[in-house]
């Protein structure tokens, strides 16, 4: 077994809608550890560097301004496959047809916004998690 960690975001909307709590226990009850936890104010330096692989992107500035619109939650979590157990979890980018049972998809909708507005970031490999993880906790 290798233990591996993660980098998940509650982003804005997840965070104004008190809905913190609700999903850091999901990821809890699926039974991964919860490593570090805090809440912060991204700055633009911070989400260009996290966001690096869709800057120029048409949703890249809303993208920005939304994850800039206020604190995000920012953890890491560590389990057995919790890269792509985190994934799973979460649910698809689009809020609107992810699965029902998802996070994304219990929780979240798309609001007509020109972002995708859908509650959660979780790294997407291995090697994006150890980067992410840098960027956010340095
Ligand atoms: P994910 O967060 O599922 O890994 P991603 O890395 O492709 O998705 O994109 C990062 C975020 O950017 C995503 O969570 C929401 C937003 N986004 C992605 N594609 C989009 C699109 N076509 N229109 C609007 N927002 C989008
Ligand atoms: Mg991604």
């Amino acid at each position: 077994m290798t233990t591996e960690r993660t980098l998940v975001l509650i982003k804005p909307d997840g965070v104004a809608r008190n809905l913190s709590g609700a999903i850091l226990a999901r990821i809890e009850a699926k039974g991964y550890s919860l490593v570090e936890l805090k809440k912060i104010e991204a700055t633009r330096e911070l989400l260009e560097q996290h966001y690096e692989e869709h800057v120029g992107k048409p949703f890249y500035e809303p993208l920005v301004e939304f994850m800039l619109s206020g604190p995000v939650v920012a953890a890491i979590f560590e389990g057995h496959r919790v890269i792509e157990g985190f994934r799973s979890l979460a649910g698809t980018t689009d809020p609107t047809t992810a699965a029902p049972g998802t996070i994304r998809g219990d929780f979240g909708r798309d609001w007509g916004l020109k972002v995708q507005q859908n509650l959660v970031h979780g790294s997407d490999s291995t090697d994006s998690a150890e980067r992410e993880i840098k960027i956010w906790f340095q």
